[in-house]
């Protein structure tokens, strides 16, 4: 496989720089602190790190409000300290991913200020305006207005403007070619630096219908399925390839919300020349209830629609490659919503999840910290979030005579700020990560939960991470080799082999507390045992609570 493709066979670290290592004492994770990290992130074995937003911005919404695209958030340090990060990272062969946000910017964008001034300034059409002797506009959802309602009334020019995510990230109008030519003129700023790609945020969403028709019954509770495939998306997309991808060797990925296994083709397929990788959220909705704000389910999620959706997701590329995830910054913690976050079995399912992460034919993403099975934090008090998301919601709630309690429940499940807490790297008092008071608070269980004893322990989460990495880099069987579902109805064992021309592995998950019997074809006694999170084996047809097993044969 030739070096245009390196991110087939990647291991991808994403670090939310917010929270991961402070080197100024300000609270505030930052630049600095990721290049004192370094040895740390090149140690697990990853081949690239993918930073969420490192612009100069308000925070709103945490970086995903960028007032200055070619500009370092001062929290974060400066350019120079930017250029040793990259500087450093290529000297120890770690390739960096940036995150581009071409489907809004901040109201403090020099861009928007002009363009609320007036209905004639220069600027006006890089953002969707809709004129109040119009009437108003039919309705769009905002995912983070307290109000819900994506259209803010503007005074000064008496009009509306769009915004799916909060009121201070107003949508750009890609309709508008310069607006389009602005932001490809940001990415080649980034790869003239030598930037190894982009992930590009919520960019299903960059094309609108701007006659804004009302929107059709069926998206009634899924509107993020409405926002996403306007109607010249892939115009842009291909507009995009041509003006700036096709000239750098940088990865494109799209943040693919709302998009589905019938679509995502027309995203990765190498022949149409758009982007690189996808991610899909099918796995996201899972076990949390679709209406109102997030909820988990009160009988937990299935394990048979786990398994549907990522067979499903293994089928979807007739060309073109996957990515997988189960958890991120939007995210709780993938062992306290996919595992178990109970001390006796915080290690065997953190284990467990990673050998499904690292052994399925498609891209891993690994957030940083899972790597250490960090949990929730399960807050019990709304200040002590900092989450524009749970801050408005609770505040809509309030408002509205919602249920509060029920909602302050779910958050402890749900909350995007579960999985933003800082990392924890030792058992000091903040876990090492800052000296002075952390943005967000730190999660107690760092005096057990820490990269400090579980570097020093070869039974330990991290080091068991390590191994599986290496397992995937010495066998390209595990990265493409076709994948097969076994004992498909089987709830609580998700059994898969994965086969090419050099040999067989099957990997066994138990995804419950409980043994659990599996049945495949294989006959064990043929196979040699590769990895498992257990030490003692029998070659039984029961797997232990959350025992995870790979073979070969
Ligand atoms: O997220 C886009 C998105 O659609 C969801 O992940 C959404 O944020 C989530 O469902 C809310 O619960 C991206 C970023 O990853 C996210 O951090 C930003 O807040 C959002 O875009 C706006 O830029
Ligand atoms: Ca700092």
């Amino acid at each position: 496989n030739s070096e245009s493709t390196w991110w087939k066979e990647a291991v991808i670290y994403q670090i939310y720089p917010r929270s991961f290592k402070d080197s100024n004492g300000d609270g505030i994770g930052d630049l600095q602190g990721i290049i004192s990290k370094l040895d740390y992130i090149k140690s697990l074995g990853v081949d690239a790190v993918w930073l969420n937003p490192i612009f100069t911005s308000p925070n709103d919404d945490n970086g995903y409000d960028i007032s200055d695209y070619r500009s370092i958030m001062t929290d974060f340090g400066t350019m120079s300290d930017f250029d040793e990060l990259l500087k450093q990272m290529h000297q120890k062969e770690l390739k960096l991913i940036l995150d581009l946000v071409p489907n809004h910017s901040s109201d403090e964008h020099f861009w928007f200020q002009e363009s609320r001034k007036s209905r004639d300034n220069p600027y006006r059409d890089y953002y969707h305006w809709w004129p109040a002797e119009n009437g108003k506009p039919n309705e769009r959802f905002s995912f983070f207005d307290v109000n819900r309602d994506a259209w803010r009334y503007d005074e000064k020019t008496d009009a509306y403007y769009l915004h799916y995510f909060s009121i201070k990230q107003p949508d750009l109008n890609w309709e508008n070619p310069k607006l389009r030519q602005e932001m490809y003129d940001v990415l080649s700023f980034w790869f003239d630096k030598g930037v190894d790609g982009f992930r590009m945020d919520v960019v299903p969403f960059i094309s609108k219908d701007v006659s804004f028709p009302p929107i059709p019954a069926r998206f009634n509770g899924s509107f993020g399925d409405y926002y996403a495939n306007g109607p010249f998306l892939h115009d842009y997309l291909k507009e995009m390839n041509r003006e700036v991808l096709s000239k750098y060797n940088g990865v494109s990925i799209a943040e693919g919300v709302g998009v589905n296994t019938e679509d995502v083709h027309l995203f990765v397929n190498p022949d149409r020349k758009e982007l690189d990788m996808l991610y899909h959220f099918d796995g996201m909705g899972i076990g949390f209830t679709p209406d109102g704000f997030k909820e988990p389910h009160p009988d937990g999620y299935s394990l048979l629609e786990f398994k549907q959706v990522y067979t499903k997701w293994d089928k979807a590329f007739e060309k073109g490659w996957g990515t997988i995830y189960l958890g991120n910054h939007d995210q709780p913690r993938m062992l306290t919503r996919w595992g178990n976050d109970a001390p006796e079995f915080r290690d065997l399912s953190a284990k467990m999840l990673h050998t499904f992460l690292l052994t399925m034919r498609a891209t891993p993403f690994i957030f940083h910290g899972d790597e250490i099975g960090m949990a929730n934090i399960k807050f019990d008090d709304i200040t002590d979030y900092r989450d524009i998301e749970s801050i408005n919601m609770h505040h809509y709630l309030s408002s509205n005579g919602g249920d509060l309690q029920r909602f302050m429940s779910a958050q402890k499940i749900t909350a995007r700020d579960n999985g933003r807490t800082p990392f924890q790297w030792d058992d000091s008092q903040n876990a090492g990560f800052t000296d002075g008071e952390p943005w967000l608070k730190v999660n107690p269980n760092h005096k057990e939960v820490n990269v400090k004893y579980q570097e020093n322990d070869k039974d330990s989460i991290l080091s068991y991470f390590k191994s599986l990495i290496a397992l995937r880099k010495n066998n390209k069987t595990l990265i493409y080799g076709e994948y097969q579902l076994l004992d498909a109805t089987n709830k609580s064992v998700y059994a898969y082999s994965r086969n090419d021309e050099n040999g067989t592995f099957l990997v066994l998950l138990n995804f419950t507390s409980v043994d659990a019997k599996f049945d495949t074809d294989y006959d064990l006694n043929n196979s040699e045992l590769i990895l498992s999170n257990y030490l003692y084996m029998d070659m039984g047809a029961i797997l232990k609570p959350y025992q995870a097993c790979i073979y070969k044969f």
